[in-house]
């Protein structure tokens, strides 16, 4: 009797092992943040962000993955610049001279006499139907603005200087519905700017 369920014991086991094998690959997790890709989906979260919020706490350990608390703090002078343009659609890509993918896009023109370094950027995205509501928050490294002159933030992935990962699971292209987005922008040493920008419904596109 004990051998048997010895044995009966060893097949379920085995049993086990190979089904918990066979799916190995289904469960990948390439940022390593011990969300499978197949589930970041689920959760809005980005399968290539181990923290897609950026408020320090990795997605699987975060409560709120898509909801980071506001970092930026509204310490400093007064800003010597603005934000000139901000854009979530109708995006144009100077380079190639063709529309761009709807991305949140902005604009940022310095009046002061030194370059601005050591910027982040903290945002909100509100679906105006349901209330759903994201946070980010990010460093943005390596970008500056030259003094008298003006600089741009994309956030598009393309890899280009001045462009920035965004969550591609966001509501932001996912959902159909308008949507309004706050964003505020600090430069070391210097208050933050803010800007609201609304989104019609429809969805972002892609360009044609
Ligand atoms: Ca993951
Ligand atoms: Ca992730
Ligand atoms: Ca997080």
């Amino acid at each position: 009797m004990t051998t048997l369920t010895k044995t009966s014991m060893i097949a379920v086991l085995t049993a086990f092992t190979l089904s918990a094998a066979a799916p190995a690959f289904a469960a990948q997790d390439t940022d390593g943040d011990g969300v499978p890709d197949t589930a970041e989906p689920l959760i809005h979260t980005d399968p290539l962000n181990a923290d897609t919020d950026g408020d320090g706490m990795n997605d699987l350990k975060d409560p709120k993955p898509v909801f980071a608390d506001n970092q930026i703090k509204a310490d400093g002078g007064p800003a010597p610049f603005k934000i000139k343009e901000a854009l979530v659609e109708d995006n144009y890509d100077p380079a190639a001279r063709k529309d761009a993918p709807d991305h949140l896009e902005l604009q940022l023109v310095n009046s002061g006499a030194t370059d601005l370094t050591g910027f982040s950027v903290y945002y909100t995205i509100k679906d105006k139907d349901t209330g759903d509501t994201e946070a980010y928050y990010k460093v943005l490294d390596g970008f500056s603005v030259p003094a008298g002159g003006d600089a741009r933030i994309n956030f598009d992935d393309s890899g280009m200087a001045g462009h920035f990962r965004a969550n591609p699971n966001s509501i932001y292209l996912t959902s159909q519905n308008a949507k309004t987005f706050t964003v505020e922008v600090k430069a070391d040493g210097y208050q933050p700017v803010t800007v609201e920008i609304q989104k019609d419904a429809g969805g972002a596109e892609q360009a044609d």
